[in-house]
């Protein structure tokens, strides 16, 4: 098994800085890199990475993407002196030079390179490159927007051509376009480029229509090129994770990428002079969380922009640590997205429905215009910059709780085996339920559930497995718990599969939601915390179940924030092991990984893989059957009855009828 996280870093980068007044380019400076490699020391993260050494990149790679011109011209800037760096610098755009810069720009591609190298050959699973000069904006035979190589493009390319790759995802969070990237790959199906980027009708820089989101490609690379427009400042998290649920993540699992590279600007977070956005620095550790289940967790991030010190470190900080497989933070305030992301979102979908399967809602929705151009953005750049303890708190030895009824598997390290011989009866909660109390199973049931989430609640452990004689009544005596001996727990998601019409009595309180998939329709109330989704089982329904895993059940799951997640599901009912263990991996950014899965019935092999995916480990992607018109509807009729009460689930600015 693949493991380990790559931190690429050298001071070396750091050697270089502007000489002269040149107000555009005053906020790339080497401290972006020192501060945040001192954050990363700070917070004990450093020595939990792999060091992976820089190198110079080789000619032959800068090729790659560059012209002998452009290079031959970037090599003279080595002995100019100020004046001639200044005067070479105004052929470019929003660029300066140095004598060391190209020196840097060599060792920025060559970190770059090194960290594809280690994650493809499995010597990491992941990873992080810090480096200066960034790179999305720099193109052919130019140089832009402090950027001198496109180490990003230049890395897909290596990876087409060294490791043969078919399909490289790049996700550019930066809060510029990277409009280098894009032109290198917009006739390439291989490579899906995904840009979100401050634009404000092309009022900000670099001010160019091909950033908007009518760009998709061209040629055989149609479809494969995405850009999301913020036309407003002062995007919030929620309007960020809208983007990756109803535009990315469907888009990013229909196309199945090998290897996914992320263009990692923070100057989309808070503060950033840049961006003048409002995202948080630990929903970076959600959009990092919410990539690595592609491309069996290969995953290479690049660092761009960022130019507010304290945010920028933070970011890195926190997506270092969801690389690492820490419990991602909680995210508070999760809303609607605004109506301006709101109609971005809108227009990308409608204009990419035609390529992907996955966007698809009926009926197509029309292209939407101008809609509340004047409302204000209200109350943003309200929320605090998480700052995290700087002693770090390690993480326990232990991460998976199980409990099983006498199944033979061998349990990996890092499970703790719960031995019901063991749990001290002090340990044993009592409560009264008479349907539950008494029988010889149900009291095992209690013992083995009760000590599970006793380790859990208690931190020793992050989430846990109990194979169960009875799905209900585990349930039952879960939520029984939580009200009995858990106060901090107020809120608990269930994610049941299953056919049975009403598998737990509902209050309506707001203390449980109850999503549930089924194979057959279910009759039954719904209400706002009842959401019955029916999943045709005709052919291979697995696309279905991640269609609506992205589209209903994540949205839906990060806006209620709970405090525990509890996944119930049968071997028997035939599901998709595949599927589950995608499940089991992007639950776990709720709760802070607070995941509580209750199996019935189970074979070993469904048990192995379910550990595995709660441990942290990578996971194969889901790469048969097709999305069936049929579980689309579904999952939209569900959508169309609940956004108005979880509304991030919208897509649209305006609500629509629908038949
Ligand atoms: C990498 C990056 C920004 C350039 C801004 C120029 N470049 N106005 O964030
Ligand atoms: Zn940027």
């Amino acid at each position: 098994m693949v493991s380990g996280t790559a931190l690429i870093y050298d001071e070396e980068m750091t050697r270089y800085r502007l000489l002269w007044d040149y107000p555009v380019c005053s906020i790339e400076v080497p401290e972006r890199l020192s501060v945040s490699y001192s954050e990363l020391q700070i917070q004990g993260l450093v020595e939990r990475c792999i060091s992976v050494p820089v190198r110079e990149a080789t000619e032959e790679e800068i090729l790659l993407a560059h012209s002998q011109d452009f290079l031959e011209a970037i090599k003279t800037t080595q002995n100019m002196d100020v004046e001639q760096l200044k005067a070479f610098a105004s052929q470019f755009q929003d660029v300066y030079f140095h004598q060391n810069i190209y020196h840097c720009a060599k060792l920025a591609l060559g970190a770059t390179l090194q960290l594809v190298d280690a994650v493809m050959t499995k010597k990491v699973r992941n990873g992080i490159a810090l480096v200066r000069p960034p790179g999305h904006h720099s193109q052919h035979s130019a140089a832009n927007g402090f950027c001198i190589f496109n180490n990003v493009a230049i890395a897909a390319l290596y990876a087409k051509k060294m490791f043969d790759l078919k399909r490289i995802l790049i996700v550019d969070w930066d809060i510029h376009h990277g409009q280098g990237t894009q032109y290198f790959f917009e006739d390439d199906p291989s490579v899906l480029y995904f840009s979100w980027h401050r634009y404000e009708n092309q009022e900000f820089w670099p001010n160019l229509p091909e950033s908007d989101y009518s760009t998709v490609g061209k040629g055989k690379g149609a479809g494969f090129n995405v850009n999301v427009p913020w036309n407003k400042i002062g995007m919030q998290n929620s309007d960020y994770l809208s983007v990756f649920f109803h535009i990315l993540l469907p888009m990013a699992y229909e196309f199945n990428p090998e290897l996914v590279l992320i263009s990692a600007g923070f100057d989309s977070a808070i503060n950033d002079p840049e961006g003048k956005m409002c995202a948080t620095p630990a929903c970076f550790a959600h959009l990092t969380h919410l990539l690595m289940s592609l491309a069996e967790g290969k995953i290479c991030a690049v660092l761009e922009g960022g130019y507010d010190l304290h945010s920028l470190s933070h970011c890195i900080c926190h997506t270092v640590k969801a690389f690492l497989g820490d419990p991602v933070p909680h995210l508070l305030n999760i809303s609607s997205p605004c109506d301006s992301a709101l109609e971005s979102i809108q227009n990308v979908r409608a204009v990419h429905q035609q390529h992907w399967a996955f966007l698809r809602s009926l009926p197509i929705s029309m292209k939407h215009q101008n809609v509340n151009d004047d409302k204000k953005l209200e109350q943003f750049c309200n929320e605090e910059i998480h700052t995290s303890s700087p002693n770090y708190c390690p993480l326990p030895p232990k991460r998976t709780a199980v409990a099983l009824l006498g199944e033979k598997i061998e349990l990996p390290d890092r499970c703790l085996k719960i031995n019901l011989d063991s749990v001290p009866s002090d340990e044993i909660w009592s409560f009264k339920d008479s349907t539950v109390e008494g029988q010889k199973d149900s009291l095992h049931l209690q013992k083995n559930l009760c000590s599970v989430m006793m380790k859990i609640f208690q931190k020793e452990v992050q989430n846990g497995l109990a194979a169960v004689p009875c799905l209900l009544e585990a349930i039952k005596a879960v939520l029984s718990f939580c009200t009995t001996c858990a106060n901090s727990v107020s809120r608990i998601l269930v994610l049941y599969l299953g056919d049975k019409d009403y598998p737990v009595s509902l209050e309506d309180d707001g203390n449980l939601l109850l999503i549930q998939m089924s194979t057959k329709k279910l009759k039954g109330r719904e209400s706002k915390y009842h959401i019955p989704i029916f999943l045709p089982k005709e052919g291979n329904n697995v696309k279905g179940v991640l269609h609506a895993l992205f589209s209903l059940i994540l949205p839906v799951a990060y806006m209620y924030n709970p405090d525990l997640v509890v996944t119930a599901l049968s071997c028997q009912s035939g599901v998709d092991k595949k599927i589950l263990n995608q499940l089991t991996s992007l639950l776990q950014g709720l709760a802070e990984g607070q995941l509580l899965c209750l199996i019935h019935d189970p074979e070993v092999s469904f048990l192995e893989d379910t550990i595995c995916s709660l441990l942290g480990d990578p996971i194969l992607p889901v790469t048969d059957g097709v999305l069936q018109g049929e579980a689309i509807q579904e999952v939209e009729q569900q959508r169309q009855r609940l956004q108005e009460q979880w509304g991030i689930l919208k897509t649209q600015v305006t609500r629509t009828e629908y038949s």
